[in-house]
């Protein structure tokens, strides 16, 4: 048994999306649970890619078959997934700012999220203020991502937030901003909740705004 998580793991990281589902499938049908593979399997290859990537050690169409892997392993374990009651881990909204076109990293952040468990609801890119405010009036999300890839298009955060705020939103939304050129300090400027510089490390953010954690991603 300890063989097939192995294996699963190995094919999440080397993006092997039909093997990912024939061994998840496989697991099930021995009897073994959600937890267990996403403890035993998706969450280490999740660990083992953000360090590869970290190190440069894995070229980013690499991490997006990967990516492409963990949400086919999603798929499956999605029906089982949605009978639980509690699992449902929150609504994430995301979009790139007005302005800007760039969109693989918020995809793949979009990606991480939904493999883990959240409902992700792309809203694109070169997103308006009003549409982000549109967007967290219509989903009641629990936190808002905003991708900016554009230094020139930096100011649209701030834009979003002071429509958030003229708009009473604030309070009921947490948010998060990364995209190359944002830092800490940016983040905290414009009153951001958390600021991550990966997608692996987007993950870790998230959980801890949605489970209240002061973690190390928080502002
Ligand atoms: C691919 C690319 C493009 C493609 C985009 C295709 C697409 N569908 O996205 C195209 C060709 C369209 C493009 C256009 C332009 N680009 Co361009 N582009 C790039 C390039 C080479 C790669 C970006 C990328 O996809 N990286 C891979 C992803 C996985 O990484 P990422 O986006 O950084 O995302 C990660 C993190 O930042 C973070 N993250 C991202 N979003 C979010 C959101 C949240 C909430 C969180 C927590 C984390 C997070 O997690 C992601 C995954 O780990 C970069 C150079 C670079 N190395 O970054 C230039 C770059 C971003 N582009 C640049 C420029 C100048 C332009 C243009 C203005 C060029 C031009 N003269 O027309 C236009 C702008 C068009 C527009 N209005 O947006 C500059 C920006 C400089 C700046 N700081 O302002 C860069 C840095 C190139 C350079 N060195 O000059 N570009």
């Amino acid at each position: 048994m300890d063989k097939l998580f192995i294996d699963l793991k190995e094919a999440i990281i080397n993006g092997q999306t039909q093997t990912a589902m024939d061994k998840t499938k496989l697991l099930l049908r021995k009897g073994v649970g959600v937890h267990e593979i996403i403890k035993k399997s998706t969450d280490p290859s999740f660990k083992e890619l953000g360090e590869k990537m970290q190190k440069g050690e894995i070229a980013i169409p690499d991490v997006l078959m990967s990516a492409r892997a963990m949400l086919a392993v999603m798929y499956v374990l999605e029906p089982i997934i949605a009978s639980y009651k509690g699992f449902a881990k929150g609504i994430i909204v995301i979009g790139t700012v007005a302005g800007d076109l760039h969109d693989i990293g918020k995809k793949l952040v979009a990606m991480l999220l939904k493999s883990r468990g959240y409902t992700v609801i792309d809203i694109g890119i070169d997103v308006t203020k009003e549409a982000f405010v549109e967007a967290v009036k219509k989903y009641k999300p629990d936190v808002l991502a905003m991708s900016s890839l554009l230094t020139l298009t930096l100011v649209e955060f701030k834009n979003v937030m002071e429509a958030l705020k003229e708009s009473g939103l604030r309070s009921k939304v947490k948010v998060i901003v990364g995209g190359a050129p944002v830092n800490v300090k940016y983040a905290k400027e414009i009153g951001a909740d958390a600021f991550a510089s990966d997608a692996f490390e987007a993950l870790e953010a998230v959980d801890d705004l949605i489970y209240n954690k002061i973690g190390k991603y928080s502002l």
